[in-house]
Formats: C-alpha cells, sequence, structure tokens
C-alpha cells in the first residue's frame, strides 16, 4: 500500500493507483475532459493537472500514478491559472455555439469552463470550417473537437475497427477519417459509440425530427410509430424521469399527445423475428451437411455492416431474417393496411431506435418489400425522440401511463430481452426448443448467455441434438470470434452478436452519460420486464399467431420469404 497527502488528507492507496483514482477514494474530485477510464488516460487535456510539492511541473492526475509520501494540491492556485488557461486554450479553437449544439447542457467542455468561471478569452478564436457531408448519418464538426482521442481509442479498441485518426501536423492537427477516407469510403458501421464517448459535440446522429414533425403535420399520412425494446430503458434519463416512472406506456402516451395515430411495438416484431430466425436455424440444423455454420444473428445492422465490409467472408452466415424493425415496417404496409384498409403509401413509419445504424438500415433500397416504398420511412434515436418530447413542450413528469395499440403492439417478455446481450440467443432458443419438443421451457433454461461478458457461451440439448451457441457484443470481441472460427479453434451453431457492448441498451443512440457506462443498468430493466411478463415466449404470442393463422401461413412460408428476409448482398 502507499500512504501520501492529498489536499491536507491523508490517503492509502494500492500500488499503481492514479491520483485521480487516489483522490476519488476520499471524496475529491479532479476535473477530467479526455480522460475515459481504462481507455484513454493520456493527460492530452491537461484539465486533471495537479501539483505536487517538490515537483516544479504540474502533472496530470490520470495518467501519473502514487507515490510514498507524496503530497498533492488538486486546487492550489498554480493548478487554477493553469487549469483555466488549459481550457482557454481548447476553447480558442472550439465553435462555442452552444445555443444551436445538440450537447449543449450535456458537454464537459462546456460545463468545466462555467465551473471555471470562463467568461471572456484572451485568445483570439481560430476555426478551420471543415466540410462534412450533413446528408450522412453520422455528422462530424471539427470545429467541435478537442482533439481528445476519445473516439479513435473507442471505435479501435472496442469496436476494432479504426476509423478515426489523428490527420495534419502541429497546430493544424486533428482528428478525422483514417488515411484522408470519406466517412463513406471508410468501414464505420455507424454504430454510433465515438456519439456516444464524445465529451463535446464533435460528433452527433444526422436529426430527423423534422421529417417526424412534417408528416404529423400531413393531413394525408398516417403515423405509425414502433417502439424498440431498448429505447424504454433509457428514454426518461434525459427527460428528468426517475427510471422506474420512465415506463414505455408514458413513451406512448408523450407520441400520441404529439399526435401519433399508431403506437406500436417493435417487441411484437421482435417475437416474429424469433419465429422465422428460429425456424431458420432448424431447418439449417436439420440439412447440417449443405450449410455452414454458425449462422449469424442480423437484427444489428452495425454487425451486418461490418461483415460486409470487413469481414466479407461470412455474409453468407447470417440469418436471412429482417431485424425486427424492418420486419415491422414490411407487415405494417401489408397486414397492417390491409386489416385497417389504409392505403400502404399513405402509411409514415417511423421507428425509435436506440441505435445510429438503423438509419442506414432503413435506407438500404432493398427494404421496399410491402409496396415498393420503404419498409420503415424514418429511424430516429432514444436522443431525438427526447428532443421532439422537448420541443412539443410536454412535461414527461405528468403523463399517464397509456398501452399500445393492437394488434402490433402485443409481445412477450422473449421480445423485450432483444434489447439486452444474450437477449435474443435466449429468446430464439425458448422457441426452438418449444418447436422441437412440444414443451414449454422453464422460464430461465437458457440464461447462461445473459451478462456482459466479452464472449460467451453455452451447449443446450434440443431433444437430442446438441446446439453450440456464442453471444459477444463489442466487435472488437466480434473480430475476435470471427478469428477463432476461421482458425478452427471453435465450433459453434448458432451466434449473437450485438456491435455495441452490452447490445441495444448500450446502443449508440441512447442519452449520453459522459464516462458512464449504462448497458448493464438499462439490460437489468430489460431482463426484469422479462421476469415479469405474462407470456415469456414467442410463439405464445397471441397476435403472432393471429398473422401466421390469417396472412402469413407459417414461419419461411413464401409470403414471409417475401416480406420477413432479406438478401444481404443485395
Ligand atoms: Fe435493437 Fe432489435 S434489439 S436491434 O438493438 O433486434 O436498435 O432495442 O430494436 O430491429 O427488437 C436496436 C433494440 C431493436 C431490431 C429488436
Ligand atoms: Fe444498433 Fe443495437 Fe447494433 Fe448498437 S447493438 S449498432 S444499437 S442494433
Amino acid at each position: 500500500m502507499v500512504n501520501l497527502t492529498i489536499d491536507g488528507r491523508a490517503v492509502t492507496v494500492e500500488e499503481g493507483t492514479s491520483i485521480l483514482d487516489a483522490a476519488a477514494t476520499v471524496g475529491i474530485k479532479i476535473p477530467t475532459l479526455c480522460y475515459l477510464k481504462d481507455l484513454n488516460e493520456i493527460g492530452a487535456c491537461r484539465v486533471c493537472v495537479v501539483e505536487i510539492e517538490g515537483i516544479d511541473q504540474l502533472v496530470a492526475a490520470c495518467n501519473n500514478t502514487v507515490l510514498e509520501g507524496m503530497v498533492v494540491h488538486t486546487n492550489s492556485p498554480k493548478v487554477r491559472v493553469a487549469r483555466r488557461m488549459n481550457m482557454e486554450l481548447l476553447l480558442a479553437t472550439h465553435d462555442s455555439e452552444c445555443t444551436s449544439c445538440v450537447r449543449s447542457g450535456n458537454c464537459t467542455l462546456q460545463t468545466l469552463a462555467n465551473d471555471l468561471g470562463i467568461s471572456d478569452l484572451p485568445y483570439e478564436k481560430r476555426l478551420m470550417h471543415d466540410e462534412w457531408d450533413k446528408s450522412y448519418p453520422l455528422i462530424r464538426n471539427n470545429d467541435k473537437c478537442i482533439n481528445c482521442l476519445r473516439c479513435i481509442q473507442v471505435c479501435e479498441k472496442i469496436q476494432g475497427i479504426g476509423v478515426w485518426d489523428l490527420a495534419n501536423r502541429a497546430t493544424h492537427t486533428s482528428v478525422n477519417v483514417r488515411g484522408g477516407m470519406t466517412i463513406q469510403e471508410s468501414d464505420c458501421t455507424l454504430c454510433g459509440q465515438c456519439i456516444t464517448h464524445c465529451p463535446t459535440g464533435a460528433l452527433r446522429e444526422r436529426d430527423d425530427t423534422q421529417k417526424v414533425f412534417d408528416a404529423l403535420a400531413d393531413p394525408e399520412k398516417v403515423v405509425v410509430v414502433q417502439i424498440a425494446p431498448a429505447v424504454r430503458a433509457a428514454w426518461g434519463e434525459s427527460l428528468g424521469l426517475a427510471r422506474e416512472d420512465a415506463t414505455v406506456g408514458r413513451l406512448v402516451a408523450a407520441l400520441r399527445q404529439m399526435g401519433v395515430d399508431y403506437v406500436f411495438d417493435t417487441n411484437f416484431s421482435a417475437d416474429l423475428t424469433i419465429m422465422e430466425e428460429g425456424t431458420e436455424l432448424l431447418h439449417k440444423l436439420a440439412h447440417k451437411e449443405e450449410n455452414t455454420f454458425p449462422m449469424f444473428t442480423s437484427c444489428c445492422p452495425g454487425w451486418v455492416r461490418y461483415v460486409k465490409a470487413v469481414r466479407p467472408e461470412f455474409t453468407d452466415q447470417l440469418s436471412t431474417s429482417k431485424s425486427p424493425g424492418q420486419m415491422f415496417g414490411a407487415v405494417t404496409k401489408s397486414y397492417f393496411a390491409e386489416l385497417k384498409g389504409i392505403d400502404p403509401h399513405n402509411i409514415f413509419c417511423v421507428e425509435i431506435m436506440p441505435c445510429t445504424a438503423k438509419k442506414a438500415e432503413v435506407a438500404i433500397p432493398v427494404m421496399n418489400d410491402a409496396c415498393g416504398d420503404s419498409d420503415v420511412d424514418v429511424s430516429i434515436t432514444t436522443r431525438e425522440v427526447d428532443r421532439m418530447i422537448r420541443a412539443e413542450h410536454i412535461d414527461a413528469t405528468m403523463l399517464p401511463e397509456e398501452d399500445f395499440d393492437d394488434p402490433l403492439g402485443t409481445s412477450t417478455g422473449a421480445a423485450v430481452i432483444f434489447g439486452a446481450t444474450g437477449g435474443v440467443m435466449e429468446a430464439a432458443l425458448r422457441t426452438a426448443y418449444h418447436v422441437v419438443t412440444g414443451k414449454t421451457p422453464e422460464p430461465d433454461a437458457f440464461s447462461d448467455v445473459r451478462g456482459l461478458d466479452a464472449w460467451k457461451e453455452a451447449t443446450y440439448d434440443l431433444a437430442g441434438t446438441p446446439v453450440r451457441v456464442a453471444v459477444v457484443s463489442g466487435l472488437a470481441n466480434a473480430g475476435y470470434l470471427l478469428d477463432a472460427i476461421a482458425a478452427g479453434e471453435v465450433e459453434y451453431d448458432f451466434v449473437e452478436v450485438m456491435a455495441c457492448p452490452g447490445g441495444c441498451a448500450g446502443g449508440g443512440g441512447q442519452p449520453i452519460h459522459d464516462g458512464e457506462e449504462l448497458a448493464g443498468v438499462r439490460g437489468d430493466v430489460l431482463w426484469g420486464l422479462d421476469h415479469n411478463a405474462e407470456l415469456r415466449n414467442s410463439y405464445e404470442n397471441p397476435s403472432i399467431k393471429a398473422i401466421y393463422e390469417d396472412y402469413l401461413g407459417e414461419p419461411l412460408s413464401e409470403r414471409a420469404e417475401d416480406l420477413l428476409h432479406t438478401d444481404h448482398h443485395a
């Protein structure tokens, strides 16, 4: 153990502890900006500088460790002057148009500048005004970048892709797409993890909220909204709602108040995905010699983009089942339109997703199987729906709880867990077990693949057939798994991959809490909803039974293939 003094207080911590962490053990908060624990501990922003007695130069607290007898001052006059000057230099190259910045009120740079009382800048502003295609789902504003390098680290270390890099030299050094490429030319999966780890407004999603407002104002349009599983675990976070009060019923009420005609649930089509994907898996297992294993889940568009761009040799092993979001759009503009006698061309289908990659998924040209129009017209993130609620001046704390509309609003516990890593796998196994045994599985029979571990695996007996499964989240982990499969080191029948760590609960479109990872907490909300659900298995969903009886026939029928499956090469 190491004994030292921080701001006059005796501190004892383990050897190797950073000064930052040591101070935190006695409740002393040293401000940070570029720092991300275990990921970006580079002291680049110099905001966490502290004074150490006997050393002339100030040192960064995040990447210097404690020494026996050290005497540290975290907020001495010398520290305050330096910290303030470092911030002023950052602000000199920062576009501080906070009133029109999407991160205003949730920006670490803004908070620190306010905390330090910076009201006048002694330096002349020097902005670069780089061009960026603002029609792309991921938008970067170089003038808001503070070169903290977090996006580089997250993309490289968590996602294993490396879209971002440092460009130019000396005072012109800045972050940009690696190798001088455009973002379109890069292997960006649009997972959005760089956005949720950016401390400022340098990275954001394209704002599509006006398209929804326009449709709501158009008397010709029937606006149909679907809410993704993981959105219900996070939407209230930036609206001042306690987690237990931010129920999906209140979000349904908010959307009705905005004028949405039908509020439905992506969970309904998650149950539908399970029927199709589970059946697809069982068919492949029944004809093992004709198929290459494992079959991979295909509901995460970040993962699908990764396979197609980085590891195309695995493309044919992706399930052909569309994502629940896309299945929803296809049945809305066919089955539901017929049921209600609505011209499908007049339906405007909106999905609310925890995801930025979904903005590209809805724009895939072949996702138009119902009536020739895009099956889903627009995909907005959890952050965007929160902005819409604020723009409508709806007080979320006063909302009543309302039910989804029918029939695309009915779902089971197996569907809601799609939003947490391991959930798709568990949901599929519950239904596959029923199909092959005719029995109802114990609700938690397949729970080994829950939790936030990077790579989980299990083998289950399905009526005498051993099924080897694996679950990973985070694309770097997916890359390691693909390497191991390619090298013959592991063999699986079915693999679930979610691009974002922890699955959609930790999605790139979720509310941002700088430095906090909330995938686990939100995932627990979803597992809790499953636990308390009346029906736990997709095949038990009465609306699923009805759509097969009345419209689709059976899983993998010709109509189901047309509407609910896709060719990943198209
Ligand atoms: Fe997801 Fe999915 S779980 S991909 O994360 O399969 O976005 O929540 O909606 O489509 O259902 C996202 C979440 C979501 C789809 C489902
Ligand atoms: Fe989108 Fe979910 Fe995939 Fe992340 S894990 S890219 S939020 S679908």
